[in-house]
C-alpha cells in the first residue's frame, strides 16, 4: 500500500518511473502492452510503404522512401529495447507478433494502392501518429518517453514529406490530383480510426490517465487532429472527404461524419483488408532471414573468442 502510494505520487509530481523503481504488476503490463503493440506497428508499418520502393517515380522520391521505410525498422527496435526494461525478450515480443496474438495499429491493414498512397501515408498516418505521440513523449514511463522524443522528430520529417508528396500531385495533372482525392478519401477513415475506440468504449483510458501513460483522450486528440488537417486540405485544393466536415462556431472545433466503428473493430480483430497478408509476410521474411540471425550470432561468438 505504502509502495503504491510513493509510485503515485511520484507520478502526480511527474516524476518518471525508471525500470529499478517499483511498479504496480498492472503498471509494467499494461506497458508491455502498448509498447509492444507500438513496436509491432512501426514494423509491419513498414509492409505498405516498402511495396512502392521499386515503383518511386524519381529517384530522388526513392532515396526519400527508402530512407523512411528504415527509420521505421529503427523506431520498432528503440521500442523493443524499452520494452525489454520491463522484463520481457525480444524473442517473446516476436513470437507474439508472429502467432498474431498481438495487436498493431489497425491502419496498417489497408493497402497501399496507388504512388499518391505514399503521400496521404505520410501526411496523414504519420500526421496522426504525431498527435498521438507528442504527448507520450512526456508519459510516466522514462524510457518509453525518451525513445518517442527521437521519434517524434523523424515522424514530423516524415510528415512533410508525405505532404510535398501531395502538393506536388496537387499541383499537376488533373489525373495526378485525381489521385491525390482518391488517396485521401480512402486513407481519411482509417488515419481517425487510428485513435482507437470512442471514449465511452475504451477500456484502458481511464487508468491510463491517472498513470499519465495518455495525457488526452483517444477522443480529444482525434478531433485535434482533424482540425488540423482541415485547413492543409483546402491548401491542398482538395476536397473534404466527409460531407459532415463543417467548422462549429459553439465548440470552436470541426463537426465530423460517423466513424464506421463496426470496420475498426473487424479490423483490429483480424479481419481486415490486409491482416492476413502482414502476417503472412512477417513471417516468411522472419523464417528467411534465420541464417543472418545465425550468421550474426556465430560472428559475434567469433569476435568475443578472440577479444577474451
Ligand atoms: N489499432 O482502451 P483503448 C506509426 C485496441 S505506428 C489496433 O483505447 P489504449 C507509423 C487497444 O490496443 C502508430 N488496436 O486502448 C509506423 C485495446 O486492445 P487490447 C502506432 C487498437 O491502449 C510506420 C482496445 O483496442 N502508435 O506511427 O488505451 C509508418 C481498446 O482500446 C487501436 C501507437 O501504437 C488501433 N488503432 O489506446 C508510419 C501509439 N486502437 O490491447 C507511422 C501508442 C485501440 O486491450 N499507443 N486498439 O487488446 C497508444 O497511444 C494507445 O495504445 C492507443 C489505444 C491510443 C492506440
Amino acid at each position: 500500500m505504502e509502495q503504491e502510494q510513493i509510485f503515485q505520487s511520484k507520478i502526480d509530481s511527474n516524476q518518471s518511473i525508471e525500470p529499478k523503481d517499483w511498479m504496480p504488476e498492472k503498471y509494467r503490463q499494461t506497458h508491455i502492452r502498448q509498447i509492444s503493440q507500438h513496436a509491432h506497428s512501426e514494423i509491419i508499418g513498414m509492409l505498405p510503404e516498402a511495396n512502392w520502393i521499386t515503383r518511386a517515380p524519381t529517384l530522388k522520391r526513392k532515396v526519400t522512401l527508402l530512407a523512411k521505410v528504415q527509420d521505421e525498422g529503427g523506431h520498432g527496435l528503440y521500442l523493443y529495447s524499452a520494452c525489454e526494461t520491463l522484463g520481457i525478450s525480444r524473442d517473446e515480443l516476436t513470437a507474439q507478433l508472429l502467432s498474431g496474438k498481438a495487436k498493431y495499429s489497425s491502419i496498417f491493414n489497408y493497402p497501399a494502392l496507388t504512388w499518391a498512397d505514399m503521400g496521404a501515408i505520410g501526411w496523414l498516418v504519420d500526421g496522426a501518429a504525431i498527435m498521438n505521440q507528442v504527448m507520450l513523449t512526456r508519459t510516466s514511463y522514462g524510457p518509453y518517453a525518451r525513445a518517442m522524443v527521437r521519434i517524434c522528430k523523424e515522424e514530423s520529417f516524415h510528415q512533410r514529406q508525405g505532404f510535398d508528396i501531395m502538393l506536388t500531385l496537387c499541383k499537376g495533372t488533373e489525373v495526378q490530383k485525381k489521385m491525390a482525392q482518391d488517396a485521401l478519401n480512402r486513407w481519411w477513415w482509417p488515419s481517425l480510426m487510428m485513435f482507437g475506440p470512442r471514449d465511452e468504449e475504451s477500456t484502458h483510458t481511464t487508468q491510463a490517465l491517472k498513470w499519465k501513460i495518455k495525457l488526452k483522450t483517444n477522443d480529444e486528440l482525434r478531433q485535434m487532429f482533424i482540425d488540423q488537417t482541415i485547413p492543409q486540405i483546402k491548401l491542398l485544393g482538395l476536397e473534404l472527404p466527409d460531407k459532415d466536415l463543417k467548422w462549429n462556431e459553439e465548440r470552436n472545433h470541426y463537426d465530423f461524419g460517423q466513424i464506421d466503428w463496426d470496420e475498426f473493430w473487424k479490423v483490429i480483430n483480424g479481419d481486415g483488408p490486409c491482416n492476413k497478408q502482414r502476417l503472412e509476410s512477417k513471417r516468411n521474411s522472419w523464417f528467411e532471414g534465420a541464417w543472418v540471425r545465425e550468421a550474426a550470432l556465430a560472428y559475434a561468438e567469433k569476435k568475443s573468442d578472440i577479444y577474451i
